[in-house]
């Protein structure tokens, strides 16, 4: 069982995603818990402030730091294993299918989004908390790479996918190379024809044309990957 515990101002947001499809099945199979904080709960004063003009001026405002640790400490004094805290931001390390299954190897996660130009830097400092970016592009705040790492790190968790096998023989995890085209019924559409090997019924002319496919893929696509991981371009599968 995993638990993830989230920290925002938009705690509406988490619900309707959460509640719908593999999510949902691996909540009600009770292989993942996942609890949503509002922050707001946590300010000290009347108006429920959580963020602050910067220090030394300039524009936009930063998530305050108390509110967080106030957060953060109370949620984590809630459970018995000591969670660990991921702050979204885009200055993290970037998260990618290695770390997600990384994660999926953890009993809990803490993630902590923020919204306007980012945390107090002794939110970090103070937690020992992680920072991770989602991608190398602008988001108005950290609650959809929270979603995003949940979603990832959720269908790794063993028994959540149907077939037990699929999470093995995704992109990015069989030696890193991208998937094989798919075709479904009717062998013609539209005057486009499935390839007549994957009706053939010969099942190592499939494998054969599969496992090219996706080398001629990965090397037009994304040449990165196998630069990365070479053992992608030989490895038999
Ligand atoms: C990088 C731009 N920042 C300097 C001017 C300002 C800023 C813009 C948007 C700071 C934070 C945000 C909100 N983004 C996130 O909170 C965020 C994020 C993202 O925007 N892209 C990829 N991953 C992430 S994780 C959190």
């Amino acid at each position: 069982m995993l638990r993830i515990d989230i920290i925002t101002i938009l705690p509406d947001v988490f619900e309707p995603y959460l509640s719908e499809g593999m999510l949902r099945i691996a909540r009600e199979k009770g292989l993942l818990e996942v609890h949503v904080h509002n922050l707001r709960d946590y300010a000290s004063d009347k108006h429920k402030s959580v963020d602050d003009r910067p220090y030394g001026g300039g524009p936009g405002m930063v998530m305050m730091p108390a509110p967080i640790f106030a957060a953060v400490e109370d949620i984590e004094g809630k459970a018995d294993v000591r969670p660990r805290l991921l702050l979204m931001t885009p200055q993290g390390r970037t998260f990618d299918q290695q770390v997600a299954a990384e994660l999926s190897r953890e009993q809990r996660l803490m993630l902590i989004s923020g919204r306007y130009e980012g945390f107090d830097e002794r939110v970090r400092i103070g937690l020992g908390a992680e920072e991770i970016s989602i991608g190398d592009y602008v988001l108005t705040g950290g609650e959809l790479p929270a979603m995003v790492i949940m979603d990832a790190v959720a269908r790794l968790l063993p028994g959540v996918l149907g077939h037990h096998d699929s999470a093995k023989f995704d992109s990015f995890s069989v030696n890193g190379r991208l998937d094989y085209p798919q075709y479904t019924r009717p062998a013609e559409l539209r005057g486009m024809k499935a390839p007549d090997v994957l009706l053939s019924g010969n099942h190592q002319a499939i494998a054969d044309w599969r496992r090219e496919q996706s080398l001629n893929r990965t090397r037009e696509r994304r040449p990165d990957i196998l630069l990365r991981n070479p053992i992608a371009d030989n490895t038999r599968s």
